[in-house]
């Protein structure tokens, strides 16, 4: 198991209790929580789970884990999101019954399509009608609370016995570790953590419980990719949803290198190929541009590392023609399709299916192709990133922001949290696996914030400087996880790019009323957040951050980026409202806006 990040700088210390002589089934949950080494845990209170928040507090004194308090269990579990994003360990996320999970069941289907483990804890009132308090136990109650998310977590369950609890926990721990990661929920009777227990039960080793490692290539399978790869002119490489680790990126390189494979990435995912090879096939987007689908069209032989969407992808590559050139496939992701969540995209073909991890498969793949000569491509048709043109005064588009941005922080380490839809790939090159940490999976406006928070709080250990640029409307919807950030001292700069619009739908009312014959001049009409316009600098404020702005031109920004980096230096989070013109890249645009009749 991992160490333990470094504490906050922030937590509240409750006052000892008196030395202990009672204990109660909670006491032994929280005790298990502590031997996962689930160093904090997200909550909004609620009486359904009153056991546990005490032993939490009273038995372990809020430490290993530690609180995190939040205005909306929707922020517990996409902060937990942000976290494992780039830790790859879960946070555990205490939601209230019924209406807790309710409220977090959003976030939980976007960890769920994101891949990323999280404990999802929950309780119910007293399973035992007979000891339910009248009115409030009963709303705190269902015959099947789990069914709520079960359709978009991997496990859930409910025990009747701390020894039951103390091994579901285990059990949950495990299998949300397991790749393809996702959440798992277990929710605690109401009377079995305030049951007396005559004593605390010993504590299972978690380190007998740990999930296991990637399963490695069939050797028949693998002896066919290689081949394939060795012998293909024009091999692409889709590099998709594999971990943060650098060893796994160099690893990465060497393979594209080897096979002289050109490489395309995604910006939904977080990066996995450094945009500044040579054999990077050009800027990343959530569609493909038409210049990397012309790259990937060229390709006789397709590896793909767990990409996101695959069948969909090629379609966008070959349209309604048949797909004529080798795919080959490394996912463990069919482990986690169900029949509800149609977040498994369409049915890729896949003409050798590598049932492993993206980094076990690569490895495997470097070694079987350790004789074979890279081919003199290097650098042959590459797609370079786009030139970046010099801001004008009194102008600001989100490339005019990512201009200043890079101007500013070019001497520092930035970790890109998260990215506007209005981001388009050329605007940012990434050299490490952290650079940038991809979307939220479930395409949930909302959790912006809360995700900025957790991955800030993962990165506390690491030299990075945490810079998130988010949508106006994603700030608006979540903007109250910032709280848990200025409470906790999380810092992070963080950047909204304000275009007082809903703006993807204005897009879709375009295309529609374009379609139709109707006037496109009426786009705007229950899409834009103006008149007036919420003060998002006062909002982040108002939750305790420090905040700048409205800016509105780089001149603006310029002058207020020293002193957010001042502040984030003080340990403060941090937000500035920049005011940006509406658009997206043409290719987000058509990409988002297309409809079932267009082919490709
Ligand atoms: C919870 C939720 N509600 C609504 C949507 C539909 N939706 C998709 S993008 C979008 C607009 C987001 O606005 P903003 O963050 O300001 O980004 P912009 O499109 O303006 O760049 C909306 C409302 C969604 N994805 N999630
Ligand atoms: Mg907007």
């Amino acid at each position: 198991m991992s160490n333990p990040p470094p504490r906050l700088l922030h937590r509240d210390e409750p006052v000892p209790s008196s030395s202990e002589k009672t204990y109660w089934g909670s006491d032994a949950i929280a005790d298990m929580l502590r031997a996962l080494r689930i160093p904090y845990v997200l909550l909004n209170p609620g009486a359904s789970f009153r056991g546990l928040h005490d032993s939490l507090v009273n038995h372990l004194g809020n430490d290993d884990p530690q609180m995190l308090l939040v205005l909306h269990e929707e922020h517990a579990v996409a902060i937990a999101h942000g976290y494992a994003k780039v830790a790859g360990q879960p946070l555990a996320a205490i939601l209230h019954s019924n209406v807790g999970l309710m409220h977090g069941s959003m976030a939980i289907f976007d960890a769920w399509c994101d891949r990323v483990p999280v404990l999802v804890l929950g309780a119910t009132g007293p399973v035992d009608a007979a000891r339910r308090r009248p009115w409030i136990d009963w709303l705190h109650t269902a015959a099947d609370q789990a069914a709520l998310v079960r359709s978009f977590t991997k496990w859930d369950a409910q025990p009747a016995s701390v020894k039951a609890a103390q091994e579901d926990l285990l059990r949950a721990w495990r299998i949300t570790r397991t790749a393809p990661c996702g959440p798992t929920y277990v929710c605690f009777d109401a009377a079995l953590q305030e049951a007396r227990l005559p004593q605390l039960p010993a504590l299972p080793d978690p380190h007998r419980y740990a999930p296991p490692a990637s399963p490695a290539p069939s050797v028949a399978d693998l002896h066919r990719a290689a081949q394939w790869l060795g012998q293909a002119r024009n091999p692409v490489i889709l590099a998709g949803r594999v971990s943060r680790s650098l060893d796994g990126w160099h690893e990465r390189v060497a393979l594209a290198e080897r096979l002289g494979a050109k490489v395309i990435t995604d910006l939904k995912l977080g990066a996995a190929y450094p945009t500044t090879h040579p054999l990077h096939a050009g800027p990343a987007g959530m569609f493909l541009t038409p210049a990397v689908a012309a790259v990937l069209r060229s390709a006789d032989v397709v590896l793909s590392l767990d990409w996101l969407d695959l069948g969909g992808t090629l379609k966008q590559a070959w349209g309604d023609e048949p797909v004529n050139s080798r795919i080959i496939q490394v996912s463990v992701d069919h482990h986690i399709h169900n029949g509800w969540s149609m977040d498994h995209q369409s049915l890729p073909p896949a003409d050798c299916f590598i049932s492993c991890e993206p980094e076990a498969g690569v490895s495997a793949l470097l070694q079987a192709l350790s004789s074979h000569t890279p081919p003199q491509r290097l650098d042959a048709g590459v797609v370079t990133q786009a030139p970046r043109a010099v801001p004008e005064p009194g102008r600001m588009r989100v490339a005019d922001l990512a201009f200043v941005l890079r101007e500013c922080l070019q001497d520092k380490q930035v970790s890109l949290l998260r990215l506007p839809l209005s981001w388009a790939g050329d605007l940012w090159d990434f050299e490490h696996p952290l650079d940038f940490l991809g979307y939220d999976g479930g395409g949930g406006i909302g959790s912006g914030p809360g995700m900025v928070v957790g991955a800030a709080l993962a990165l506390q250990a690491s030299d990075r400087l945490p810079v998130a640029i988010i949508g106006d409307g994603d700030f608006l919807m979540g903007v109250t996880a910032f709280w848990t950030a200025a409470n906790a001292r999380i810092p992070f700069i963080c950047l909204v790019a304000n275009n007082r619009s809903f703006f993807n739908d204005e897009l879709h009312q375009e295309r529609v009323a374009k379609e139709r014959g109707r006037p496109v001049e009426n786009r705007w009409i229950g899409q834009r957040i103006d008149n007036p316009a919420p003060d998002l600098a006062a909002m982040a404020r108002a939750q305790g951050l420090t905040a700048f702005g409205p800016v509105q031109d780089a001149q603006g920004l310029r002058e207020v980026l020293p002193q957010a980096l001042a502040a984030f230096g003080r340990g403060e989070p941090v937000v500035i409202d920049v005011l940006v013109q509406t658009g997206y890249s043409p290719a987000m645009a058509q990409g988002m806006t297309r409809s079932a009749k267009d082919s490709g």
